[in-house]
């Protein structure tokens, strides 16, 4: 690959715009140099994917893809950024304004879909064949606007003014049929460059198009309306991501996108399989297996069964055994509200011949069980079709040839708990496989100062790829280096600072401390714990105004799912801290409260780099992995957390001196919930009854909406064991303890560094490099570079 931007970057934008590079609008160039990108990799793309095709593969499912900025990310992977700096200043132009032109595809709702998009990343650094299915959705996760503190939810219709990094693929359309509806699928494909290989992976995102534009004989006998309903009905599967995460909703149309990129994915695969090797399609799951990233793709299990049968006439007990060596399933939650059922009538209702497939896997389950002699209420209970349902975890469990968890922890506890009738039955289906984040976007790209400092200590940028090379340079900081990472997280602290005053409008102190809690929005993540934290601390400066507090900036980012009002009660909440505390001429000389809106893969970017601190305080046994405590320890960031999830292998990795862990383990919550209290807990932990009390005697404004006296109530009421489910009274006096012992820590700023020092240098086990290289194992794939 030569590449040579300074002569296909203006013509490129010229062809975009009609105008010479010099008089295009900044989107113009950035559409123009992402042009040139797919320009520069196209023949690589294709000799990739004509090498793939051949060998076994791996198929990654997934509803969700949180893909963020492509540019940078491409630009970075193929060593062309310093080409395109070039190029752009050639005729006036700033790189890093036109990369802030790009929307962030946003096509998922959080840690399940961003992971979705770092293990692309590595497979493809990896030169793994793998590729991507998922739906091209019109309209991303919503945009979070706030209203008076309150959140509204806004479309983000993110690939409108045209998008360089999908190539519609017309030739490989697809036919799905429901017994209500036929639609065409139209698959969009999105390049996956990795860091430093030739080879370019694929991510293959389905578009719903009507058989038909309109009817002409509606249209002619002048009813717009009913001429253009099937088109609509149509569109409306592929036009938006649902917003919910966690919670899930039985809604029709989210089965039918379901269905949709399932059935379109295996027509492919199943198609591309018969264009290799024949005809018979025994031999399938030897070059074909597919990972289900949660229960959301499952209804591949029945659709590749109806394929094989219907389409290819392989007998019941062959399907099975091709089925039963082809998928794998991945679950992120022990949340029993998240996992799936669908009422058997929708089922019915779409499509019948998927719900006989189901219904067959279902009374053969039964018997097969039986067989093994488990017992009858067991069978009931995990059984493919109960209680008028069809439970899609239940048919991953049963097809899977490998379940995994995404932690140590959480893998445990699934064995232990969620499925534990399917532990007992197939042990051997069962691993884990830690999560993990690429090191190029959440290292290299997004904070270059680390980036340098790195590539010398460490002489080359051969971390980049392997991360693990860090562990040897544990000891080798110096005094200077530890100066230099002191500089360095200053330096992104003022960029920062720069960003959050242009963007939130709030001025912050580079020498304060950063503390930040950036996820989705949920009760089990417990922000509600952080804000009586910060309120606690205010009440506490203006009871003492002697007091010695540490300078904090306490950053939040989070979107509430649009239905979840408690969630968006801690949102309105948190801002109307962020007004008290901003507004007091004394208190905010010390503390700020800033609320960053409409989080995302982009502005992640941007904070992530400037934290000193990283909640991760879910309570213990909620949170499968996270992910976030990865970016923010290998960018220097100290955890305070529980132990939970990956927290408890970052601990691992760190030793107790280099984190901040507190409050109740998950083996511990069982017994103290027995005797738990919280009534007794707010009337005991000093503060903890003032800070409640402020949500409704009148220092903090919920506008009348009530949700403040709600937020109290679900902590306090103790008359049903519904009172604070996630234990934030439980776990306040702790936190409190640790948070302010590590804000006291911090004035020593070697031994701080230090420590951070150890963080960057111990993250290698959660590069996502690591994660796909254990998959690989379970998918049998092994790397195939085109050169
Ligand atoms: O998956 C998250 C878990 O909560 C995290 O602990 C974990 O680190 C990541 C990656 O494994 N789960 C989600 O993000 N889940 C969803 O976004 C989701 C979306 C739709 C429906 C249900 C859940």
């Amino acid at each position: 690959m030569t590449q040579n931007l300074a002569a296909t970057v203006p013509s490129q934008i010229r062809a975009v715009s009609g105008h010479p590079a010099g008089a295009s609008t900044p989107m113009e160039v950035w559409q123009g140099l992402s042009a040139a990108v797919v320009d520069a990799i196209a023949d690589d793309w294709y000799a990739t994917e004509q090498k793939y095709r051949a060998g076994r593969m791996e198929h990654y499912f997934s509803a969700e893809f949180l893909m963020g900025r492509a540019l940078l990310n491409n630009l970075s992977n193929l060593g062309l950024v310093e080409q395109a700096r070039q190029a752009l200043g050639s005729f006036g132009q700033n790189l890093s304004e036109i990369l802030e032109e790009e929307p962030d595809a946003a096509l998922g709702n959080g840690g399940l879909g961003r992971l979705a998009a770092c293990f692309l990343d590595s497979c493809a650094t990896l030169d793994l064949p793998v590729a991507g299915y998922g739906i091209l959705y019109r309209y991303g996760l919503f945009k979070q606007l706030f209203n008076d503190g309150f959140q509204t939810e806004h479309p983000d219709p993110w690939m409108e003014e045209g998008y360089p990094f999908v190539l519609r693929r017309e030739e490989a359309q697809r036919i799905v049929r429901y017994a209500d509806l036929t639609v065409r699928a139209v698959p969009y494909d999105m390049p996956i460059t990795g860091y430093g290989t030739r080879n370019v992976n694929t991510l293959r995102l389905w578009k719903a198009e009507p058989m038909e534009e309109f009817d002409y004989d509606a249209f002619n006998s002048q009813r717009f309306t009913d001429a253009i309903v099937e088109r609509e009905r149509t569109a409306d599967i592929s036009r938006v991501l649902y917003p919910n995460d966690t919670t899930y909703e039985g809604k029709v149309l989210r089965v039918r996108q379901q269905y949709f990129f399932c059935s379109a994915s295996l027509q492919e695969i199943v198609d591309n399989y018969v264009a290799q090797h024949g005809t018979d399609l025994t031999g399938f799951a030897e070059f074909n297996s597919v990972q289900l990233n949660d229960t959301h793709p499952v209804l591949a299990i029945p659709e590749l069964m109806r394929l094989l049968m219907d389409e290819h006439h392989l007998g019941w007990e062959e399907a099975w055994s091709v089925v039963t060596a082809t998928f794998a399933y991945t679950n992120h939650t022990v949340l029993a509200e998240a996992l799936e059922t669908w009422e058997i009538s929708i089922f019915e209702r779409l499509f019948p011949r998927i719900l006989e497939i189901v219904r067959e896997i279902d009374r053969r389950f039964r018997t097969d069980l039986a067989d093994r002699g488990v017992d009858h209420s067991t069978i009931e209970y995990i059984a493919p079709v109960s209680g008028g349902k069809v439970r899609m975890a239940w048919i991953a469990c049963y097809a899977s040839y490998s379940i995994n968890g995404v932690a140590a922890l959480h893998t445990e506890i699934l064995k232990r708990d969620t499925l534990k009738d399917w532990y007992a039955i197939w042990p051997e289906r069962f691993n884990n496989k830690t999560n993990g984040v690429t090191p190029r976007r959440w290292l290299r790209q997004c904070n270059p100062r680390l980036s340098a400092l790195l590539d010398e200590v460490t002489g080359s940028d051969a971390w980049v790829t392997d991360l693990s090379v860090l562990a040897d340079y544990v000891d080798a900081a110096d005094d200077t280096v530890l100066d230099r990472l002191a500089e360095i997280k200053h330096a992104n602290k003022v960029d920062f600072a720069a960003w959050v005053a242009q963007r939130e409008g709030v001025e912050i102190d580079p020498e304060a401390i950063f503390d930040v809690q950036i996820k989705r929005l949920h009760e089990y993540k417990r922000q509600l714990l952080n804000a009586i934290y910060v309120l606690d601390l205010y009440f506490r400066m203006k009871d003492d105004p002697s007091l010695v507090v540490p300078p904090r900036v306490f950053v939040f980012g989070a979107k509430a799912a649009p239905g979840y009002i408690r969630a968006k009660a801690v949102i309105k909440l948190i801002n109307a801290v962020a007004e008290l505390v901003n507004n007091d001429p004394v208190v905010s000389q010390i503390l700020k409260v800033v609320f960053i809106h409409n989080y995302n893969v982009s502005p992640a970017e941007h904070i992530i780099p400037a934290a000193d601190v990283s909640e991760q305080i879910s309570m213990a046994g909620k949170e499968a992995s996270g992910t976030s405590n990865m970016k923010f320890m290998m960018n220097g960031a100290l955890t305070l957390g529980t132990l939970d999830g990956a927290n408890v292998e970052i601990l691992e990795s760190v030793g107790p001196d280099n984190a901040y862990i507190f409050g109740a383990t998950e083996d511990e919550l069982p017994a103290l919930r027995e005797t738990y209290d919280p009534r007794a807990v707010y009337e005991s932990v000093p503060g903890l009854k003032r800070v409640l009390d402020a949500l409704t005697d009148g220092t903090l404004d919920d506008n009348g909406s009530g949700w403040f006296a709600d937020l109290r109530r679900s902590l306090l009421e103790s008359s049903h064991e519904s009172a604070d489910v996630y234990y934030v009274l439980g776990d306040f006096e702790a936190y409190r303890q640790t948070k302010d012992a590590m804000a006291a820590d911090y004035a020593d700023q070697r031994a701080w560094q230090r420590k951070a020092w150890v963080n960057i240098t111990g993250s290698g086990r959660f590069s996502s490099d690591r994660t796909i290289r254990d998959y690989a194992q379970v998918w049998q794939i092994s790397p195939a570079p085109i050169a």
